[in-house]
């Protein structure tokens, strides 16, 4: 692995750091990433279904498709490389590796395009108190939004719960069926929950989508990010490809503005000028460089 120590001398020094994760943070958890080996892409056409136009066309194939990975993202654990994330964004370990940050930008900003939730769900266990969560969680900026949440098409009532799919009787059923089944529109997960036709609970009985950003949607948090790109001096792009925009354009912007790169990844990035790249597993790699 690459000398950190040019690596943590540049932390040192900067103003204004940010972090962009990828699924390959995610993929020591045991979630497939989206390119590679065994990426979720290869089996599923991403053109065909993370997009509203297949939801609208076939919502039933497009919840067959979150409906499994939402349980998949709910059994998957944490890993270091959250963990080392997660820390950098706590005020006591920024005052030991980026002494002159920016005081009006006292922290990182976490910009994960992975919507498992693991770079918050790893500050509800040790070693991270009450306090190190609420200060690491207003780092994060989650730009593909949450496979934990759910938004009515109707109503856009947004819910979010580390469960499995709300009301998906139905979609348990079609997967055990190890068939892609085609169910009915009013059998798929609905505001408020099956009984609620009658809007007893106050919601609508509109159809559900998963509330995560699909091709051809605006990612969250664009305008705040796109604005903090441009005074980052320091940028972090761990486990990404960065073959999805507006996130694969990151880096041509922070390096127009005399920023530095530093890559996580399996095998340098073509696609990037790194300052420094450290390949291996970035569950490894990660709490090495910000020991
Ligand atoms: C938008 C949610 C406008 C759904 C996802 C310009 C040019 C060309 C195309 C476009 C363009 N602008 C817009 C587009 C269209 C499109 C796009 O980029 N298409 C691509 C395919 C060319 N972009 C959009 O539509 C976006 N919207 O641009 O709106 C706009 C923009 C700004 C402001 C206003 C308006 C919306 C894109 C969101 C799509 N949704 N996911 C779902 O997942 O079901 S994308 C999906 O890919 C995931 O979110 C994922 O995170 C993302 C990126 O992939 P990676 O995270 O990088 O994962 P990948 O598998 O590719 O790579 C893993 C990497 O990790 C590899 O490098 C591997 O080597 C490494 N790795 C593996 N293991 C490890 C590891 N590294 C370290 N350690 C390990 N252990
Ligand atoms: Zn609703």
């Amino acid at each position: 692995m690459e000398d950190v120590l040019p690596f943590q001398q540049a932390l040192a020094s900067a103003k204004n750091i940010i972090i962009v994760a990828g699924a390959g943070l995610s993929a020591a958890s045991g979630i497939p990433t989206y390119r590679g080996l065994g990426g979720l892409w290869l089996n599923f056409d991403e053109t065909k279904l993370a997009k509203p136009e297949a939801f609208k066309e076939d919502p039933s194939k497009v919840w067959q498709f979150y409906h499994p990975r939402r349980q998949g993202c709910l059994d998957a654990q944490p890993n270091a490389g959250h963990r080392a994330l997660a820390t950098l964004c706590l005020p006591q370990a920024l005052a030991r590796i980026a002494p002159s940050l920016d005081p009006q930008w006292p922290a990182p900003l976490l910009v994960t395009q992975n919507m498992d939730a693991l770079s918050s769900r790893v500050l509800d266990s040790a070693p991270f108190s009450p306090a190190d969560k609420a200060a690491a969680e207003k780092c994060i900026r989650e730009m593909h939004g949450c496979i934990f949440e759910t938004r009515c098409t109707s109503c856009r009532h947004v819910q979010r719960a580390y469960t499995p799919t709300p009301y998906a009787a139905a979609l348990d059923a079609a997967r055990d069926s190890g068939e892609l089944v085609d169910i009915p529109v009013d059998q798929l997960p609905r505001c408020g929950g099956p009984d609620n036709r009658s809007n007893r609970q106050g919601r609508c009985g509109g159809l559900l989508r998963p509330n995560v950003v699909w091709f051809g949607e605006v990612p969250e948090h664009m305008g705040e990010i796109g604005r903090q790109m441009n005074w980052c001096d320091m940028l972090l792009l761990v486990g990404t490809s960065t073959t999805v925009h507006p996130a694969a354009g990151f880096a041509k912007t922070v390096k127009e503005h005399g920023g530095k790169i530093a890559v996580f990844n399996l095998e340098p990035n073509a696609h990037v000028e790194a300052d420094f790249t450290f390949v291996g597993p970035c569950a490894k790699t990660l709490p090495l460089a910000l020991g």
